[in-house]
């Protein structure tokens, strides 16, 4: 955390406000405690109506055409609000009921707003303890714009709920940003949406269809997706497996607070430069339990509902080889940061030293 802030320090120093901002909010996410998991796939699978169901609140604007074109940012807050992030420009306080005129292509084609990211605070439960749901444009829609939007976002978040769709099937773009994904970030939810349109025979199918198609591509075996509907959950309440998606989504959480509570106090500085960690390492078979889809399926129900009690509460408080991860992918984010400011403090000394020569000839 004090290194992040030295870190900040310095590239404002070095007036680099980009990276200082990006150091500066990545200590204010560790001490907050607050983790990203963000909703991803191809456009119309239903992610924003996804988000919705999970938060029991209809914020996301949804519809039949691509529609989200800018990153939401779902969080807790006791009083509901939005805050639009320009990308130049102060931010603006607007109410819930805005968030379309800022998100849409509709309201804001081509985002002429320049609207850089709108977050949206909920008193929704979910979101209580730290976890934020985030919103991302559709994948290869005609839009190409909302794909580079999303593409962009991937690197930054911790952890992906892939949204797929069984009718048709997944797609090439949706193969790539998923493997996309799986390289990038740690943990991932993958789930076929819209459930309700298929038979039982059929979306079955499909499920296997998906984590052959994933497995083959990953070289490994990877989880069946979770089967849900979006559209049941708000209407009648959780059916399939929506309760298993909802409680993939609390472990991940809880896991998340796990590190963030073992790492404060300079633990973090200790694993994030790979010193030996508190926690040995598990075999990577275990990390099944917080249901990645490089791992098999969220734990809910008889053995896996043990298996998800027993990540939330490591034996010996111990922490499970998710969380464990979790060092390195912040790691990762500040060698990142140290890499961007030398590079950018690399180039301030050519332009200094090109200064001296040509004030020295004249
Ligand atoms: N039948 C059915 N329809 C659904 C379900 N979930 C979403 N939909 C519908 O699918 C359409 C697209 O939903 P959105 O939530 O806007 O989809 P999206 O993936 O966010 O779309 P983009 O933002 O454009 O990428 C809407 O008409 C939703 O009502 C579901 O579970 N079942
Ligand atoms: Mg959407």
């Amino acid at each position: 955390m004090k290194e992040l802030e030295m870190l900040a320090a310095i590239a404002r120093d070095a007036e680099l406000p980009s990276v200082a901002d990006e150091a500066a909010s990545l200590a204010e996410r560790l001490s907050a405690g607050r983790f990203f998991v963000a909703c991803v796939g191809q456009f119309k699978r239903g992610k924003s109506t996804v988000l919705n169901a999970l938060v029991g609140d209809p914020v996301l604007p949804t519809g039949v055409t691509p529609v989200t074109s800018v990153v939401t940012i779902l969080r807790y807050g006791a009083e509901r609000r939005g805050t639009v992030f320009y990308t130049a420009g102060p931010n603006e306080e607007i109410p819930v009921e805005d968030v379309p005129l800022y998100v849409t292509g509709e309201h804001n084609h081509e985002n002429v707003k320049g609207v850089a990211v709108v977050e949206v605070f909920l008193p929704a439960p979910l979101l209580a303890r730290g976890l934020c749901l985030v919103d991302t444009p559709g994948i290869g829609s005609t839009f190409a714009a909302n794909s580079e939007v999303t593409r962009a976002f991937v690197p930054h978040i911790d952890a992906a709920l892939v949204v797929l769709g069984a009718d048709p099937p997944i797609s090439g773009d949706e193969l790539a940003l998923v493997l996309d994904v799986l390289r990038q970030v740690p943990n991932a939810i993958f789930v076929l949406n819209k459930a309700d349109r298929l038979s039982s025979q059929d979306m079955r199918q499909a499920r296997e269809f998906t984590e052959r198609l994933i497995g083959e591509h990953l070289g490994r075996p990877v989880a069946s997706p979770l089967e849900i509907s979006a559209l049941e959950r708000i209407q009648s309440g959780a059916t399939r497996d929506w309760d298993r998606l909802h409680d993939a989504l609390v472990a991940l959480n809880t896991d998340a607070a796990e590190i963030l509570r073992h790492t404060r106090g300079g633990a973090t500085d200790q694993a994030v430069a790979g010193r030996p960690r508190r926690t040995p390492r598990r075999p990577r078979q275990a990390d099944s339990r917080v249901g990645g889809a490089n791992r098999p399926p969220p734990a809910i129900g008889g053995r896996r509902r043990a298996d998800a009690a027993r990540a939330r509460h490591p034996a010996g408080g111990r922490a499970t080889p998710a969380v464990a991860r979790i060092p390195g992918c912040l790691r990762e984010r500040r060698q990142a940061g140290h890499e961007a400011v030398a590079t950018e403090l690399a180039r301030i000394d050519t332009l200094r030293q090109r200064l001296d020569r040509v004030t020295a000839q004249s």
